[in-house]
Parts: C-alpha cells; structure tokens; sequence
C-alpha cells in the first residue's frame, strides 16, 4: 500500500482556500471582492495595452499565482502565542520576515508590533505565496496601558488557548518533515483553520469598552477570547480599476489608496486599500449578568497591488518621497495626497525599469537570454558580483535579461494606515510616558524564531542569479 503525502506548498495552499471558505462565509463582501478582482486580472491580461505596458501580464509573478495570492492579518497578545503561531505558521512552509512597529507608525493608537510569516524560498514563493501579517500585544508600553489593565490583560490571556497541543504536534510535524501523510494533513487543515475562527463566545462589555477607549486594536485582541483572521486580501493587477468597479457596485471603500500612487512608471513596493470595516452581530456579557447581542466593527476587506522589491538605496528613496508629500500636504493647497505624490515621483523616481536598475535601486533577478551565445560576450572577469551599472550594460549590450523581483512585504505606512481607516475612533495615548523598545532582534528572541530581514533575501536572491548568470557566461566571480 502506498500512503500519499502532501508536501507544504500544498498544506500551505490548501490553508489558504480553506481560510478564504471561512472568511467568506463570515464576510460575504469578501466573496464579492474576490469576484471583482478576478475580473480585474482576468481584463489586464486580456488587454493588449495594459499588458504593453507592464511588459507582459505576467511580469511580476504569474496569473495563477496572482489569482490564488492572498495574505491575511492576525492580532495576538503575547510572546507565548506569538511563539506557538510561529510553530503552526513553520508547518506550512511561512517564517517570519520583517518587523513592523505600528506604535509610532501611526497618530492614532496602535499598540502592537508586527512580522508577517510567509514563504522565503523564491520556488515556493512562485507556487504559493501566502502570508499572514502577524501582531503583538505589547501590553507593558505605558503610551498605552496603566498597570492594572496591563496586569489584567495578560491574566487573560495567559489563561486562553488558541493552539491546542494536537495542532501543535501535527505543525512540529509538517515542518520537521516538509510533508505529512494524508490524513494528518486532512487534521491539520482543520484545526489550523478553526484555530482562526470567530468566537461566538459572549464578550464583556466592560472590559471591552475600557479596552477600546484606549485602543480599539487593543480591544479586538484582549477584549475576545480568541484571536480570529481580521481580513483576507486578494492580489489584483490594477488596483485602481479595482477601485472603480468596488464603487460603481456601491461599496463603501476607503477614502485613498495606500501607498505609491498611480502613475506612468514601473510599479514599486506596494499599493493597497479596502473596503470598510462591516458592523457584524456579536454576543457581550453585560455588567448586570444579561447576555444580548451587540455589533462590532473589526472585519473589513482589503486588496492589493504588488510592485517591483526597492534595494536599502531605493527604500531610502521611498521614505524621503513619503516626507517630501507629507510637508506638502501639511502646506495644504487643497491637492489630494496621490495628486502630491505623482508630482514628487515624477520628480525623483526613474521612469523605467531599466533607470531603476542602472541606479541600483530596485532588485532583479538576471539571466542569460535564451539562445544566447554566451562564449562571444566580451567581458572580464570580476573580482565580486558585478554592481548595478555594470550589470546594466550587460543588460544593454542584450548579454543578460533582468526581471524584477516582486515586493513580498508590507509597508508600516500603509498597515497604519489600514488599521486606522477601518477603526471606530482614535483610542488614546500618552505620549509623555516611555514605550516598550522593540526591533527585529527582540521580537526574534520573544518567539524564538529568527525574524529574517527581507532585504537579506531580495539581495541573496538578485546575487544567486547573477552568480548563476556569470557562469553559464563563462566568467568567474571571485568573492
Ligand atoms: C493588520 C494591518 C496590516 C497590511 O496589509 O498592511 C496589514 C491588521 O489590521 O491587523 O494587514
Ligand atoms: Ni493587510
């Protein structure tokens, strides 16, 4: 007899659809934004101009992985859970890249930090590219807890559990192993996607008003008994088609899309809205004993557009151009934040692919162009991995070919941004009080899982390929 195994990539994909069965049935405006962008992919690959443009419709990434890509958001209240979600989220092939610090990424209160775990292999990054952007908690920052609601809130939630030892087991498992037999893999899928499901356990109404006055986040992760998938976000080529179509169907969205700003130039980072949040029933424990339902508005749906992985030098850039538009817009003569931006693009950012490369400021893969004849390429060899401007000529003189690597992660910016559109009110802070000091390395230790830094991987991915590039040339890259 043989027993099938199921390999990551397909417990990873078969974890994303069973969340999106989930989400939809819990938010039926998700299944509509899903439809909506499907059209969208489907038209731009279809359209002779737009696909031009992008130099091909599949560009950054093919249509089948653009049309099953999605991420989706958890919040979660302490070390210990984020630990064990590390566990569950290793069993399908997702680690943790990247450290948020929504605190200060946002006026509003946002007292969480965050990494998102996701596939680091570009090979299973092409198959299957889900990720999850993942919270913390951080209940001893001051700015936005006294001591007693700090003392309460991790009481309860460090008498909660979300990830029960079975689905720990069967995740240790998978990851340990790359595979598991069917039947486990059957049992992981389902306790996994349970494991993010909404409670309908009765929620105190004290404690979550007293939570939400501070912090709505903060409510959302302390004040249930559980955690839950927040949004689901499906990837679209064209999000400001997208856009369109969401309010020509009435759909409530918000107010701007995030991020770089449409324009005639290459895609960069990432772009991204939603629509808002939706009132949905939920059942609270009242002072008096009574249990009644209630709504709360947590859940919303947000989509994507990915663009081209900026170098250090070109995030460098992003942020400079951030500043510029945000001392423009607070000078205000009544342009539109992406109006602003446009200009200020237009200004420092080149307008081709090619221009971002020469200057070092994007990341690409290069290779050899097929049928090349690799012999007759009048090159030296190099000391090290040739630098941008070389390989620029190179790409010039139709020696290699560069194709840009997509942008896998997420903008602090932008998260903020998303959080604070789809809440109700500010919540408060005290600033004169000092925060909890966070970073990569911290957040790393708390979990007990190495948080990557995504531009490690961009640029051991461009050098791979250049390395790889050298070689078939014929010239040796020493170093
Ligand atoms: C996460 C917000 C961040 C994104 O796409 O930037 C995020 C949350 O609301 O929990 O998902
Ligand atoms: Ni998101």
């Amino acid at each position: 007899m043989t027993t099938t195994t199921v390999p990551q990539v397909r417990l990873r994909a078969g974890f994303a659809a069973a969340l999106a069965v989930m989400y939809g049935r819990e938010v039926p405006l998700y299944t509509t934004l899903v439809e909506v962008s499907r059209e969208v992919n489907a038209d731009c690959a279809a359209s002779g101009t737009w696909t031009q443009r992008h130099g091909g419709a599949e560009r950054l990434g093919s249509l089948e992985r653009v049309t099953a890509e999605r991420h989706g958001a958890i919040r979660l209240g302490s070390a210990r859970e984020m630990a064990q979600v590390a566990r569950v989220f290793a069993g399908f092939g997702m680690h943790p890249v990247g450290f948020y610090d929504l605190r200060d990424a946002s006026a509003t209160s946002v007292p969480v930090v965050s990494t998102a775990f996701r596939p680091t292999d570009p090979a299973q990054l092409a198959q299957n590219p889900f990720r999850v952007f993942t919270s913390m908690l951080v209940t001893e920052d001051r700015r936005f807890f006294d001591a007693a609601t700090q003392a309460r809130l991790e009481e309860l939630v460090a008498a909660r559990e979300l990830f029960g030892p079975r689905l720990l087991e069967l995740s240790d498992r998978a990851a340990a192993r790359g595979a598991l037999v069917q039947d486990e893999a059957d049992e992981l899928l389902e306790l996994a996607t349970a494991a993010f499901e909404l409670s309908s356990e009765p929620i105190d109404k004290a404690w979550y008003d007293h939570l939400a006055a501070i912090s709505a986040v903060a409510a959302d992760i302390g004040g249930v008994p559980s955690t839950h998938i927040n949004h689901l976000t499906p990837r679209v080529l064209d999000i400001d088609d997208l856009y369109a179509r969401m309010q020509d169907r009435g759909i409530a969205m918000i107010d701007e899309v995030q991020g770089p700003p449409a324009w005639e130039g290459p895609d960069v980072l990432l772009r991204q809205t939603s629509f808002k949040a939706l009132a949905e029933e939920r059942v609270f424990r009242h002072e008096d004993g009574t249990v009644a339902p209630g709504s709360l508005r947590v859940r919303f749906g947000e989509v994507e557009q990915r663009g081209i992985a900026l170098t250090p030098a070109g995030r460098e850039l992003y942020d400079a151009m951030v500043a510029q538009v945000d001392e423009a817009m607070a000078g205000g003569d009544g342009r539109t934040r992406v109006e602003v931006s446009r200009e200020v693009w237009r200004e420092h950012l080149p307008t081709t692919e090619a221009g971002l490369a020469e200057r070092g400021l994007a990341f690409f893969t290069y290779r050899v162009p097929d049928g090349a004849d690799a012999a007759e390429a009048p090159l030296p060899t190099w000391e090290d991995v040739p630098g941008p401007e070389d390989l620029a000529r190179m790409v010039a003189a139709g020696v290699l070919v560069a194709e840009p690597i997509v942008y896998e992660d997420f903008l602090p910016r932008s998260a903020a941004g998303i959080f604070a559109s789809n809440l109700d009110g500010d919540g408060s802070r005290d600033d004169d009080q000092s925060g909890a000091e966070y970073d990569l390395e911290r957040l790393s230790g708390v979990m007990g899982a190495t948080v990557a830094d995504p531009m490690d991987l961009y640029a051991a991915q461009q050098d791979a390929s250049v390395r790889e590039a050298m070689g078939r040339l014929g010239l040796v890259v020493f170093g």
